[in-house]
């Protein structure tokens, strides 16, 4: 069996054109190390020429569309996604190696949804009016605008390509922007493939620009430091976030960042047993691991902490490391050989560090073209000090560390003694507990009895190192707008 569909070659997608350049690089399939792309690699002049075309689109027919236009073409995309669900599913299955069962459950819909949710939303939410009094008794109204912010940098990671990336397309779009978007070098597949379905959906050329490269000096650097881009919303990690705010610094840009985590998970002993090993293992191992908002570090009540090692480490035994498009397939490897050196670096780091090995810790072995991908064992650890670099630092892979804890407080304390924020999951039957943890815990998004589990209209993003800013609903509205008020004296 292979994993591959054939090489394609991928243009940049600029002013409703798919255009080449001089330079190329190579995506490989992490399944099997075969080449699944020729990418173009955007450089200065193709990035100008992206931006020239949004902003140019923004002057003319897009900027005059009618709301109820723009938003009809949106939904037109949701469409496009799905009439062509397979060519997406292909797509994204070969740069990221997900089963296929996951990413057509959760990457593909989503993409189409994000649209749908958006749509909604920008037709559905007003602004802001106020009756000011006057001295002369007649008062004043004011009333707020939403226009566009203008051209947007769209930077995606590589995890959840298509989600990721249409999750900020959608409502930039929705407010009226234009769009020059840069996906991972490591996932351009279905990025490209969305120029096709915007055009066929009849999106004005300009509108939604691709451009593929690298970060710095290429399209990533190129987009965050030109003068007439307008605002930059990146999903990566923390330490790029800090080069992209030096970037635009000179150009004083609004930015919306969603970055890291070190994410922690609080297991009570009243919880929902079952349920909660299912939630817990489905939370570290999904995607294999590669997810922002995974729990790397798990506090356990002492009470049942033994079973419940037990029994996470039963579920990442039992997982399934066949080829994606295998319906058994529940684990695929990592995006890429150095990704895997990076979590194998602290798999080798956590033994150093003292962890006990629960289960994994190495690379596995298939006797076929899987052993040519990135693959990695999925891996658990119990026993490090707090204070250890696998507990405080962001590893990004199908691993976590196991710790027991004696008190609530115990564990609030714990959870939040890291410099990330983004999410934390929490599993008890105690309704005020529940609550009561979720709401200490220092983070942007905080579930209870249940793990990434999305309504978009909810505020979503990092505190402290995991971000700057929400989107979701009115927030990304609020992101991808420029606020004006209006005041009419009477
Ligand atoms: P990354 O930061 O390496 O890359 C993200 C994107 O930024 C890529 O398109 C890359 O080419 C681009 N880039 C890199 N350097 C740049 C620069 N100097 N200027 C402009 N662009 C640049 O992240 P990744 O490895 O693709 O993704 C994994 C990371 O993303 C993890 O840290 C994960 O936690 C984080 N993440 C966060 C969220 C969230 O919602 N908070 C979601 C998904 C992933
Ligand atoms: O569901 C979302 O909207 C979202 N931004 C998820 C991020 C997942 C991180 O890997």
């Amino acid at each position: 069996m292979t994993a591959n569909i054939k090489v394609q070659e991928l243009k940049n997608f600029v002013n409703g054109e798919f255009v080449g350049s001089g330079r190329q690089f190579t995506k490989l399939n992490p399944v099997d190390g075969t080449v699944v792309a020729q990418v173009h690699e955007a450089d200065r002049a193709t990035v100008d020429a992206a931006v020239r075309a949004a902003r140019a689109a923004l002057k003319g027919p897009w900027g005059k569309m009618p709301l109820q236009a723009r938003v009809d073409l949106l939904r037109k995309v949701a469409e496009g996604i799905e009439k062509r669900f397979d060519d997406f599913l292909k797509a994204e299955v070969a740069d990221t190696g997900k089963p296929v069962s996951l990413a057509s459950h959760l990457d593909i819909p989503r993409g189409a949804a994000n649209f749908r949710v958006f749509a909604d939303i920008v037709r559905t939410y007003g602004t802001e009016s106020y009756f000011l009094d006057t001295p002369d008794g007649k008062g004043a109204v004011n009333y707020a605008l939403r226009k566009p912010l203008g051209v947007i940098g769209v930077i995606a990671p590589w995890n959840l390509p298509l989600l990721l990336l249409t999750w900020k397309l959608a409502p930039a779009l929705a407010s009226g922007n234009c769009i020059v978007a840069k996906p991972s070098e490591e996932s351009p597949s279905t990025a490209t493939l969305l120029g096709e379905v915007m055009r066929d959906a009849g999106v004005p050329p300009g509108v939604y620009n691709v451009v593929h490269g690298f970060g710095p000096d290429s399209a990533g650097e190129f987009i965050t430091t030109h003068p007439d881009v307008n605002g930059i919303t990146f999903t990566g990690e923390t330490t790029t976030g800090s080069a992209i705010m030096k970037a635009v610094a000179p150009t004083v840009k609004p930015i919306s960042f969603e970055l890291g985590g070190k994410n922690p998970g609080i297991v009570f002993a009243d919880c929902d047993f079952d349920a909660a090993v299912a939630g817990m293992a489905n939370a570290i191992f999904s995607n294999c691991g590669q997810v922002c908002l995974a729990p790397e570090r798990v506090y356990i009540e002492r009470s049942i902490f033994e079973r419940f090692v037990a029994g996470l480490k039963a579920k990442a035994e039992a997982l399934n490391m066949a080829f994606p498009q295998d319906a058994k397939c529940t684990m695929g490897p990592l995006i890429s050989k150095q990704h895997r050196e990076k979590v194998l670096s602290y798999y080798e780091l956590a033994r150093k560090e003292g962890a006990t090995v629960v289960t994994g810790g190495g690379v596995p072995k298939f006797g076929d073209a899987r052993d040519n991908g990135s693959y990695i064992q999925p891996t658990l650890w119990t026993g490090l000090p707090e204070t250890a670099r696998c507990v405080k630092e962001e590893i990004f892979g199908p691993c976590a560390h196991l710790a027991p804890f004696d008190t609530e407080e115990q564990a609030v304390a714990m959870a939040n003694d890291t410099k990330y924020g983004l999410a934390s999951t929490v599993w008890t039957t105690n309704l005020s507990r529940g609550h009561r943890v979720a709401q200490a815990m220092e983070v942007g998004i905080s579930w209870v009895n249940c793990w990434f589990l999305r309504d978009l209209r909810t505020p979503f993003g990092g505190a402290k190192l995991s971000g700057i800013g929400r989107e979701g609903g009115l927030h990304s509205l609020n992101f991808y707008s420029e606020p004006m008020n209006v005041c009419v004296k009477l």
